[in-house]
């Protein structure tokens, strides 16, 4: 058994780094709540099953979750475990907007996690000093910065928030530019950034999962697509992403993690379209999304494993000896 820690959930396995490398691993049927299932950052104790592929047994106790509440104000969905800085994002473009970042301050406060306030796109806008006087008043005593993704204005008072033990999440809605930061910190593009819709500033959601990278200064960084994360929904919202949205939160009270909400027995999401709460043709784009999606995602990953080969030997071994030395010390 060896330790290690969630990089990324998908719908049937997860991604975990170890000290021996990736591996794609599932989880043994000792989970029985949702909040119980691995999540991005966790620490976990696996069994290694050959040199891809292992078994969750265990996810260690956390020292801290970011979770909000289910579209339907019943459940809660964990975002990240073992978090120690959230990094609320909002652009000072159409993304602008005060009351949503108070929601964003209360569900971090709320998990007892330190927050800190980005306004990204200093560059686009000459930032008026009123916007900034607003957003300083809302956010009291909690830290903001004022920075530029792109041009890098701002971003050393960024990384100075970040040591090695620390792990950050990025929250904010969608076009905020989390991605676009993630690359920053990251020194190269592994985050797609996609190009902004003109009439509203939003982007079109090209982070499809939540992942955690490790960052060449030390740290760890957890990047999220721009969801509703606080299951309210925003003006000028993608109705494509609030279906994918709605049906993923009736997902996740599916029997099976593995549900492919096509036939099987205790599917959520089934018995939604028969009570009425999802439409058929709602569960068809659903259907058409997660295709792409994954198409989108296999293609990322083909050209990431390319990107590895390639770079094999001009990465320097310092690099991952120091992850290591990192993710050892994660986790004791
Ligand atoms: N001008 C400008 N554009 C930015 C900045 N940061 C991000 N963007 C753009 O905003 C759009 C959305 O960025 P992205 O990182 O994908 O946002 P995300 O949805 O929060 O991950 C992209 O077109 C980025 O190029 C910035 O600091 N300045
Ligand atoms: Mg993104
Ligand atoms: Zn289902």
């Amino acid at each position: 058994m060896i330790k290690g820690r969630i990089i990324e959930v998908h719908r049937t396995n997860y991604t975990v780094f170890t000290e021996q490398g990736e591996f794609v691993a599932t989880v043994r049927g000792v989970f029985h709540e949702e909040g119980d299932f691995p999540k991005v950052g966790d620490y976990v104790s696996l069994e290694l099953l050959d040199d891809e592929k292992a078994v969750i047994e265990t996810v260690e106790e956390r020292s801290s979750v970011i979770k909000r509440k289910s579209a339907d104000g019943e459940g809660e969905q964990i975002i990240a475990a073992n978090v120690d800085i959230v990094f609320i994002v909002m652009g000072l473009d159409g993304d602008f907007n005060v009351n949503r970042l108070e929601r964003y301050l209360l569900l971090v406060q709320q998990s007892g996690v330190k927050p800190v306030v980005v306004l990204n796109k200093s560059d686009l806008l000459k930032p008026k000093s009123e916007q900034i006087a607003e957003v300083e008043a809302a956010a009291g005593e909690v830290k903001v910065l004022v920075v530029s993704a792109t041009n890098g204005d701002g971003m050393n008072e960024f990384t100075e928030l970040i040591t090695n033990e620390t792990t950050a999440v990025l929250l904010g809605s969608s076009g905020a530019g989390k991605s676009t930061i993630t690359n920053w910190l990251l020194e190269e593009d592994r985050q797609a950034v996609k190009e902004i819709r003109e009439d509203d500033s939003r982007g079109r959601h090209t982070t499809t999962s939540r992942h955690l990278f490790f960052l060449p200064q030390g740290g760890f960084l957890i990047d999220t697509p721009g969801m509703r994360e606080l299951g309210v929904l925003e003006n000028d919202a993608d109705d494509e992403q609030i279906v994918f949205d709605k049906i993923e939160e009736f997902s996740n009270r599916c029997k099976f993690s593995n549900c492919d909400h096509e036939k099987s027995v205790g599917c959520a999401v089934l018995a939604a379209i028969e009570s009425g709460g999802i439409s058929d043709r709602e569960l068809n784009n659903y259907h058409k999304l997660i295709r792409e999606r994954e198409f989108h995602e296999a293609k990322g990953s083909h050209a990431a494993a390319q990107y590895r080969v390639q770079n094999e030997k001009r990465q320097s071994q310092q690099i991952a000896a120091a992850q290591r030395q990192r993710l050892s010390r994660g986790l004791r």
